[in-house]
């Protein structure tokens, strides 16, 4: 598991080399936004169980299959399993953007992920639907202006929005 620090310092490493000014640069710009990042991380841990909630009910709406008898959020132990999924891949999201690096989320969420989605008959393709819709409702929560000061969060908010997209693409 690596953050934006330490994925610098083992590329640099692998090649025996300094750390290159273009490296500085960017985690200088990684200190000087910290406290957007925990901003962001804040706005998004304490609004999770709203954006988990929020994104199934809109996925049980489009895809109403899912939760009819047969469909694999159907009875109150699969959609349990349905809403925690969602949950713990909101939860890696906040710690990749903590992190500033995706490997926590690849590495102790994504990884196998699809295959176990497989094994259990779970759709990847309404996963990824449901990370779609968590995704959206957490970068309007991240980009709420009222209360906080304002400042220009495009990068951050794509850096997390990739993060999403990330865990979408690893079970589609
Ligand atoms: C991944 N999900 C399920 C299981 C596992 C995961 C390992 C099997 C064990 C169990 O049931 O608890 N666990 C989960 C995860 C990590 C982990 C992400 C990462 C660290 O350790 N059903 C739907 C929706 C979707 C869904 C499309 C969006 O209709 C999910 C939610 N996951 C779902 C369901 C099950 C499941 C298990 C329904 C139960 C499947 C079953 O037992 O039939």
């Amino acid at each position: 598991m690596l953050d934006a620090f330490a994925k610098v310092v083992s590329q640099a490493d692998t090649k025996g080399e300094f750390l290159s000014s273009a490296q500085l640069d960017a985690l200088s710009n990684v200190v000087k936004d910290g406290s957007k990042r925990l901003d962001a991380v804040n706005r998004m841990t304490s609004n999770a169980s709203t954006i988990v909630a929020n994104a199934a009910r809109s996925l049980f709406e489009e895809q109403p299959q899912l939760i009819q008898p047969g469909g694999n959020a159907y009875t109150n132990r699969r959609m349990a399993a349905c809403l925690r999924d969602m949950e713990i891949i909101l939860r890696y999201v906040t710690y990749a953007t903590l992190a500033g690096d995706s490997s926590v989320l690849d590495d102790r969420c994504l990884n196998g992920l699809r295959e176990t989605y497989q094994a259990l008959g779970v759709p990847g393709g309404s996963v990824a639907a449901g990370v779609a819709k968590m995704k959206d409702a957490a970068i309007s929560i991240v980009n709420d202006p009222n209360g906080i000061t304002k400042g220009d969060c495009s990068a951050l908010v794509s850096e997390i929005a990739s993060y999403f997209d990330r865990a979408a693409a690893a079970v589609a």
